[in-house]
């Protein structure tokens, strides 16, 4: 077994570390840190033979560097632990070198925080999806969660497993990474798969002293003389807040994975938050002429025509009648216009009234049982068929692949569009049969994600949207990182991932830290129209704080016809500051200054060269003071700005923030 007590041991501190910085980080270490070890203790590979009998092979003796390895029916697992990232990198793989092909069902790691099982602990939940949130949650404190009950089509939106097996409840399970921070002065341990080529992984924290991180491999043939890498596992444990841990797993998860971080800072104007399925062609073309008269107010890239164009959901490369001329005529006019083109599919679902599921009935994942096609969107404004559910397609079918390559190079090359928005990508990797037995729906995704990028270019900027977050590092250039924002602040909304502007500020704020990591953070579109929105003008300038503060993409998604100069001005501070945070991201990550927290009042820190820039955002319905000393913000001289009323003031002690607003700080030393 191999100790991780990286932080504390200063000779595994990497010879990369100049001395100076080597002695400044013993220092912290001898700053009443917490002593804190993390260790793997087992692997199980659970699988069923041939005739469905279910077997285990378990592996328990890991040591250094040195492959270790268990047999079990002819079936090997075998692992070796490297030291990286600060922290120790689990490497697995499994051979089959029986003479029959098994079913894989997962690997499961067993990892032991060093916290007492009575300590008092935290978990941060990280969500499947795009929408699906993410939180820190005390841990045990509860076995049932509120999508346990919900619909199919809910689950297999929002969770890896849309039925989590009884040991792994999802009131206690994690995507992709967790982080279990217990003490005080706190320490923090990290579980995360860096790689995500292999299967979808989830990690369950249902005791405080262990993780259990596992390997969903969905009864995955492995054949005969077959072998099966799994993801990378990274292990770490230090004193650093929760946040930092989190960065530190983004970069080692976009270096294992080679994340595209290097796109341009991305400005542009989206159909969707204004118009929704109403958008016809006359209302883009207007916007089109008012985006290139008012571009000096407006100064954006792109024009992006969102859902409501295509002549069913499936069929993407052919318009509805709200749409007269072809979609290659539309690009035309957006680039004449002086903008790059930008088109939104989904291209996973189809409902039945389009003419790919018509034509192409095998080219979905199916039941097992029934093998009808599976549902995994359900949306009346999608179809006129009887039938709301939309289906997922299955990206192992090579007929499907090739329609896939085809349409996306149309798209590109043909039809002009650079700029390409992929929505409800999650339904590829929707549980059923799959055409080729023989790949995860981890793998499924991610086939379809390559396939998508193969034949949209290399020079496509691709945005995923309602994407599991590991599967598409390395082929988007953009994520969206959280729910829909909408024109209503939306705390009433029943589940977080519903359209709401406050939940979207929560999931910016929670997943910060991957911005220009994994890839250009999406926070979703800027609404700057006071009118024909329940947004107040202190609610929009809260959403704006945060876009700009997370220095992410800005796409703003109004009638441009209810903008004026005054919205002018307020866009382009807004964006000023979003492109100077996303200009430090690139050095150092952006973090939440409390990725735990349930409260009120949260925020996020970008070092600058002079000092730090900070948001402050008053989620609540009360009005909120912060003493300065709490948010631990570096020393230096602090003024706040509130775009609501442009007006900045000099902060010494404590901040008066009122319901729904936000703040910007600036520090200088
Ligand atoms: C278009 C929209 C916009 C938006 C996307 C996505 O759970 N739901 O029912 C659900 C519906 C729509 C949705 C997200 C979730 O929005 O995020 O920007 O493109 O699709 O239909």
């Amino acid at each position: 077994m191999i100790s991780l007590r990286e932080r504390l041991n200063h000779s595994t501190l990497t010879e990369r570390i100049s001395a100076i910085e080597r002695l400044a980080a013993i220092r912290t270490l001898c700053n009443s840190r917490q002593v804190i070890s993390a260790q793997l203790s087992r692997i199980e590979l659970r699988f069923t033979d041939a005739a469905g009998h279910r077997h285990t092979v378990t592996l328990d003796a890991l040591s250094g560097e040195r492959e270790s390895s268990a047999v079990r029916d002819g079936i090997t697992l075998s692992a070796r632990l490297e030291q990286a990232h600060e922290g120790t990198i689990v490497r697995a793989g499994i051979a089959n070198r029986g003479a029959h092909t098994v079913r894989l069902t997962s690997a499961i790691f067993e990892i032991a925080t060093g916290f007492a099982p009575s300590a008092r602990a935290r978990f941060f939940k990280h969500g499947y999806q795009s929408w699906t949130n993410s939180l820190g949650y005390e841990v045990g404190a509860s076995r049932e969660h509120r999508r346990d009950k919900a619909h199919f089509v809910t689950r297999v939106n929002h969770q890896s497993e849309p039925t989590r097996p009884p040991e792994f409840p999802e009131a206690q399970t994690s995507e992709l990474f967790t982080i279990v921070e217990s003490g005080s002065p706190s320490a923090c341990v990290l579980a995360g798969f860096i790689g995500a080529k292999s299967s979808l992984t989830a990690l369950t924290v249902s005791s405080p002293d262990k993780i259990v991180a596992r390997a969903i491999l969905d009864d995955v043939t492995l054949a005969s003389g077959a072998h099966r890498d799994l993801d990378p596992l990274l292990i770490a444990a230090s004193g650093e807040s929760p946040a930092r841990m989190a960065a530190r797993w983004a970069e080692a998860a976009g270096h294992w994975m080679n994340a595209r971080v290097n796109a341009p800072f991305q400005r542009g104007w989206c159909s969707w938050y204004h118009y929704f399925h109403a958008i016809t062609e006359d209302a883009l073309r207007s916007n089109i002429k008012a985006l290139e008269a008012m571009r000096s107010e407006f100064p954006l890239d792109v024009v992006q025509l969102d859902d409501g164009f295509q002549s069913a959901l499936g069929d993407w490369d052919t318009t509805n009648a709200k749409f007269p001329s072809s979609l290659k005529k539309i690009a035309g006019e957006i680039r004449a216009a002086g903008f790059k083109a930008g088109i939104w599919t989904a291209p996973f679902l189809a409902c039945r009234d389009s003419r790919i599921m018509t034509e192409h009935p095998d080219w979905f994942i199916v039941h097992e049982e029934t093998g009808e096609p599976v549902r995994a969107g359900h949306n009346p404004n999608w179809t006129a068929s009887d039938d709301k559910f939309a289906y997922a397609l299955d990206p192992s079918n090579p007929g499907f692949r090739a329609h896939l390559h085809r349409l996306f190079e149309k798209l590109t090359g043909d039809f002009g569009y650079s700029y390409l928005k992929l929505d409800f990508l999650y339904a590829a990797a929707a549980p059923g049969r799959r055409h080729d037995q023989n790949i995860t729906r981890g793998e499924n995704l991610r086939r379809g994600l390559e396939t998508i990028r193969a034949g949209a270019g290399e020079d496509a900027f691709i945005l995923g949207c309602g994407c599991p977050i590991g599967q598409a590092i390395g082929i988007v250039d953009g994520m969206r990182i959280g729910p829909d924002v909408s024109p209503a602040w939306g705390a009433d909304a029943t589940r977080a991932a519903d359209p709401s502007t406050v939940y979207a500020l929560d999931a910016i704020i929670a997943r910060s830290f991957m911005h220009r990591r994994l890839w250009l953070n999406d926070p979703d579109c800027l609404m700057l129209r006071l009118r024909k929105t329940r947004l107040t003008p202190d609610e929009r300038a809260a959403l704006a704080a945060t876009i700009a503060g997370s220095g992410g993409m800005l796409l703003i998604s109004d009638d441009m016809a209810l903008l004026d100069a005054e919205s002018g001005k307020f866009f382009r501070e807004a964006a000023q500051i979003a492109e100077k945070i996303d200009s430090y991201a690139v050095r150092e990550p952006i973090l939440a200054l409390d990725l735990m927290t349930t409260g009120d009042v949260r925020g996020m820190i970008t070092q600058t060269k002079v000092g730090a820039i900070a948001i402050l955002l008053n989620r609540g319905d009360s009005p909120a003071r912060v003493q300065v000393p709490d948010l631990k913000l570096p020393a230096g001289e602090i003024t706040a700005l509130d775009l609501a009323s442009d007006e900045r003031s000099e902060i010494f002690d404590k901040i008066d923030l009122p319901p729904h607003s936000a703040r910007i700080l600036r520090v200088k030393r």
